[in-house]
């Protein structure tokens, strides 16, 4: 099964991939982690990629698209991919459907986490308080917001169309949201 979790920055999804690697055995495929992966070695795509990053926008579709399309074998060979923070664009989800289809795979499930405004502000200034990261400051955190309004939730109608979305209600504990996921998983295994 290949799964999206979409939503905005910091609505859970990084937290609920993980969730899901343990407990169904899926591969995490987390652009965002990857970056920063990118950017902790001083790699030649971490230095392109660390100011852009720092600043709250978008990397360019074409370095992440290659960075999910070298790790697709990977996730094939396992229980399934967990796209998470990846598509971010109408290009990213428009590649994906390509590289899929060329595997003769497809999207089966794309689960939308809803999250008000004030709780992702308070969940992404938690990080920061406890891990620094960056681009979860209170004033960055508003340049990723307004990129995922502009860029990335124009991608809902997209998928909304092949009618394999469901909302989950993100506002719940950890393990509540983890629950109401793990059903919607269920019903499309079943
Ligand atoms: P990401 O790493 O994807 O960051 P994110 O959207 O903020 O999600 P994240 O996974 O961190 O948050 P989560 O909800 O898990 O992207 C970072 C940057 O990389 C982007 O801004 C962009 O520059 C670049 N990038 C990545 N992918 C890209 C792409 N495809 N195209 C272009 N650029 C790309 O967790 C947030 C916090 O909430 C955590 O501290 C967690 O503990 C807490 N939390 C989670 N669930 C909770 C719950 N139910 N209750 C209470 N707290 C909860």
């Amino acid at each position: 099964m290949n799964l999206i979790l979409f939503g905005p920055p910091g609505c859970g999804k990084g937290t609920q991939a993980k969730k899901l690697v343990e407990g169904r055995g899926m591969v995490q495929l987390s652009t965002g982690d990857m970056l920063r992966a990118a950017i902790a070695a001083g790699s030649e795509l971490g230095l392109k990629v660390k100011d852009i990053m720092a600043r709250g926008d978008l990397v360019p579709d074409e370095i992440v698209i290659a960075l999910i399309e070298e790790r697709l074998p990977e996730a094939e060979a396992s229980g399934g991919a967990i796209f998470d923070g990846f598509p971010r664009t109408v290009a990213q989800a428009q590649a994906l459907d390509a590289m899929l289809e060329g595997r003769g795979k497809r999207i089966d499930r794309i689960i939308r986490l809803l999250v008000d405004e004030a709780e992702l502000l308070a969940r992404v200034t938690g990080r920061f308080e406890q891990q620094g990261r960056p681009d979860d400051n209170p004033e960055t955190f508003k340049t990723r917001l307004a990129a995922y309004n502009a860029q990335t939730a124009p991608l809902l109608p997209y998928y909304e169309r092949t009618g394999r979305t469901r909302e989950v209600d993100g506002m719940g504990t950890m393990d509540e949201v983890a629950a109401a996921i793990a059903a919607s998983l269920d019903e499309v295994q079943a």
